[in-house]
């Protein structure tokens, strides 16, 4: 009586309605690029969570091995096979970037005068006999040193608009390759390139600087100009030079947060609504920060962000120091009534201020001492990274074709930087909770009903993260980083994105910048609008767990705590991954 009267030929219409035009699709465009976008178009994808969390994605090596196979057209290709996936940039094509609909500098950021068809391979090396150029710190720069700075870039900002190296044309390149006005090479003409949030941070704005360091040499006639550097990591560093808040010089920039002039102390954890903490505080929380930005961040991988190959996510995650310091004082210095905060504190404007050259000449210091730092510090040998090509103009106005292999040792580019005391080195953070507190804030945790995944970050959230191995021997530490995955972050991209990351910590009381809990953050700065960011985010826990005596644990207390951008974001999971050094 219940049971409809012809329920199955009505099912196998309805299938047969469903089939035509899936076959007809497939009969008249299938190809093998299609395949190949779709296949790779589901790598983009973090793979989906499953309730807890807990998931094991793909592996990096079993999604190259399906590019290949995809690529290759469907063959099985063993690992061996040496296919680059390096990246090319299609520069032919310059294409209008990503603006916010409010943005206060409508710009168009290609070059005025391309001259696409015609590059020239970088060669110019400097020879091992010549005298090194060194970059100085803003701090220790003198009245000589600070006259030639200023007169560069003003000569610079004097040079007509279309030239290749006016400052405005300069600012237009970070742009270009922020907001995505080069797409990459076919079959992937689809992808925006985007030099932020994978392991081109460093490369892409070494060979930035180093072009521009060579204008203004070239414009002042001095060819050992050295472009100093802001060390916000040093006490000395911390605040931002009187020199650029003059009105007469070159340097003076008026779209800046006004507060922030010195002697405001820099906020290396800033997050445009922070509290003020007196600058004693301020100082000894900064440095905790780059302790933890540069020793915590003991993989490659942890400090340079994650790879980021031909038919991959464009946006793998950032390393350590790019989400903070360099995000956070971004926004530090942005006007504080612009929409985005503008000029520093958005890609499409930041380049625009002077300040932005001396905060990525201190960045890529930083790069250079992090090598410096030991236990297996060192740069990703990987070919599709060290093939991987960039395009700028140099001093001469040539279109220059040049290589991330080229540029890793900043000797071979001719410039060193001045030896500054790192501080930070010797203030690692403390943790001044208890063993006990630690142990009843998890229970407590643990007890409650576990937090569904995806969550949508809109308050303080605590979950528990399973560990999979325990008490690992003094030599696989050596070997072996265990790290924090916040997996499948996503959020729109005109979202200013910030939350940090605290382990075995108290929600109820959370630990500040200078102590152990508190172990990084993530950080997203407005990047354009209308389409959806998905990326991850790691952290280095093998030292927090060491310090904690938590090291037989079977479980962490991870709390993630919104600090813009409530309820904007999306996570999809955590967990923990064992990375080798
Ligand atoms: C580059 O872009 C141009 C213009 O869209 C196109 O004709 C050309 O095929 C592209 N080349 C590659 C290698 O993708
Ligand atoms: C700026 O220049 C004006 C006029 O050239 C001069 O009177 C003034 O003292 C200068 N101010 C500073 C801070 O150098
Ligand atoms: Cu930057």
């Amino acid at each position: 009586m219940t049971t409809p009267a012809k329920p199955l030929p009505l099912f196998f219409a309805l299938i047969i309605i469903l089939l035509i035009p899936l076959i007809s699709l497939l009969y008249n465009h299938f190809s093998v690029f299609t395949a190949i976008k779709f296949i790779c178009r589901q790598t983009y994808k973090p793979p989906h969570a499953k309730e807890n969390g807990l998931v094991k994605s793909s592996s990096e090596k079993d999604k190259s091995r399906l590019w290949r196979k995809t690529f290759i057209g469907f063959k099985n290709i063993d690992d061996s096979s040496s296919i680059s996936r390096s990246i090319s940039l299609n520069i032919s094509e310059c294409f209008p970037v990503e603006l916010p609909s409010d943005a206060i500098t409508p710009t168009h950021c290609c070059p005025s005068k391309p001259s696409f068809s015609k590059f020239l391979d970088f060669k110019d090396f400097a020879s091992p006999s010549a005298k090194l150029r060194v970059r100085k710190p803003f701090h220790l720069l003198d009245e000589e040193d600070i006259a030639k700075f200023e007169k560069g870039i003003a000569l610079m900002k004097a040079l007509p608009d279309d030239d290749p190296r006016s400052f405005i044309q300069q600012a237009k390149v970070h742009c270009a390759y922020c907001n995505g006005a080069y797409h990459l090479s076919h079959p992937f003409q689809d992808t925006k390139f985007d030099i932020h949030r994978s392991w081109f941070f460093f490369p892409f704005h070494r060979w930035y600087i180093y072009f521009f360091e060579r204008i203004l040499g070239n414009l002042i006639g001095d060819p050992n100009f050295a472009l100093p550097f802001w060390s916000w990591d040093s006490i000395e560093g911390m605040q931002m030079p009187t020199y650029f808040t003059n009105l007469n010089s070159s340097l003076y920039h008026k779209l800046r947060h006004q507060k922030h002039l010195p002697p405001h102390v820099v906020d290396l954890n800033y997050a445009s609504n922070s509290n003020y903490v007196p600058s004693h505080k301020q100082v000894s929380y900064n440095l905790a920060t780059m302790y933890k930005q540069m020793v915590l961040a003991s993989t490659t991988e942890l400090f340079m962000g994650s790879p980021f190959r031909l038919g991959d996510n464009p946006r793998p995650g950032p390393g350590s120091v790019e989400a903070a310091p360099h995000n956070t004082v971004h926004t530090w210095v942005g006007g504080a009534e612009t929409p985005h905060h503008e000029d520093m504190g958005t890609f499409y404007t930041a380049a625009r201020d002077p300040i932005f050259y001396g905060h990525h000449s201190n960045l890529d210091r930083m790069w250079a001492i992090w090598k410096t730092l030991g236990e297996g510090r060192r740069d990703y040998s990987d070919q599709d990274w060290l093939d991987s090509e960039f395009f700028f103009y140099d001093e001469n106005a040539n279109f220059v074709r040049v290589k991330v292999r080229d540029c890793i040792d900043t000797k071979n580019l001719g410039y060193v930087y001045q030896d500054v005391d790192l501080a930070w080195l010797r203030t690692p953070p403390t943790s001044r909770k208890s063993k006990l507190l630690r142990q009843t804030k998890k229970a407590q945790v643990r007890s409650w009903k576990p937090r569904k995944f995806p969550l949508v970050l809109d308050s303080i959230t605590s979950v528990i993260v399973k560990r999979q191995k325990k008490l690992r021997s003094k030599e696989e530490k050596e070997e072996v980083e265990e790290v924090l995955v916040i997996e499948g972050i996503e959020f729109g991209s005109d979202k200013f994105v910030k939350f940090d990351i605290h382990v075995d910590d108290d929600e109820d009381r959370l630990s500040n910048p200078d102590e152990t809990e508190f172990v990084g953050s993530f950080v997203n700065l407005y990047h354009g609008h209308g389409h959806k960011i998905s990326t991850s985010f790691k952290v280095g826990i093998s030292k927090v767990l060491e310090n904690f005596e938590a090291e037989e644990d079977d479980d962490l207390l991870v709390t993630l705590v919104p600090k813009v951008g409530k309820g904007d974001v999306i996570i999809r999971s955590i967990k923990i991954e064992f990375i080798p050094k």
